[in-house]
């Protein structure tokens, strides 16, 4: 911290000083897992551990401070000039997104965006700079985990007789928001009765399936996209 110094004439007496320093203050403070997807944070969903946290300067990329999120999922960053334009940065695992922003109150939303995991924060005039109780605690951040289902249908209709062969077939989606990434697999399970005689992939070789019929099992070398950002339930 500077001080505007005055010139003062020796043996003169100055007694007029005018200094103006602001104390530093601290923001934080919470990543969460987004169980429900609504965007909020809920009872019971559970804090999100080792997420980097990126403070920059207000040009987004100029790194002011970096941290990570502690085993409840808290951060703060401290020591920051009052009333200055930040941007933070949430630093997301590979296999989560973040969950959609500025759904509710900004104490239980979550301020990532989605797209780029970076929120602009302008701290605030005052505070006590606390580390565990942080002046500004609403800059949070929500993960989702991708959802993956089957639908299962029967092709082959009814009646059947002892060694009649009976077809399903198995549908795989991806309700997002991430994109499965290759290595997703598919397992049947055989009703009562029945023995298996094939299993396949649809779709040729881009499907990039490997199905093996003694695990009843299919998988996929190439992603399964996500049907959409928004597709979760709510
Ligand atoms: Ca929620
Ligand atoms: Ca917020
Ligand atoms: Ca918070």
């Amino acid at each position: 911290m500077s001080f505007p110094a005055t010139a003062v004439r020796a043996g003169a007496a100055n007694h007029t000083f005018d200094t103006g320093f602001t104390l530093p203050v601290s923001l934080g403070d919470h990543v969460w897992l987004d169980r429900n997807r609504n965007g909020g944070q809920d009872p019971g969903e559970p804090p999100f551990a080792n997420v980097t946290v990126t403070l920059f300067a207000a040009d987004g990329t100029t790194v002011v401070d970096t941290t990570m999120t502690d085993s409840n999922g808290f951060y703060s960053f401290t020591d920051l000039i009052p009333n200055t334009n930040y941007v933070m940065g949430f630093t997301r695992p590979d296999d989560y997104r973040f969950t959609r922003h500025n759904a509710g109150s900004d104490g239980g939303d979550s301020d990532a965006d989605p797209a780029t995991g970076f929120v602009g924060v302008r701290s605030p005039g005052s505070g006590t700079n606390s580390s565990t109780n942080p002046d500004n605690p609403t800059i949070d951040a929500g993960l989702v985990a991708i959802d993956l289902s089957v639908a299962k249908r029967l092709i082959t209709d009814g009646p059947y007789a002892v060694g009649d062969v009976v077809e399903f077939e198995l549908v795989p989606s991806n309700d997002g928001p991430a994109d499965a990434v290759g290595g997703w697999s598919v397992t049947d399970v055989l009703p009562k009765g029945y023995a298996a005689v094939s299993i396949a992939g649809k779709g040729g070789a881009s499907s990039g399936y490997s199905c093996t019929l003694v695990a009843l099992s299919c998988m996929s070398s190439q992603p399964l996209a996500a049907r959409g950002p928004e597709l979760g339930w709510w």
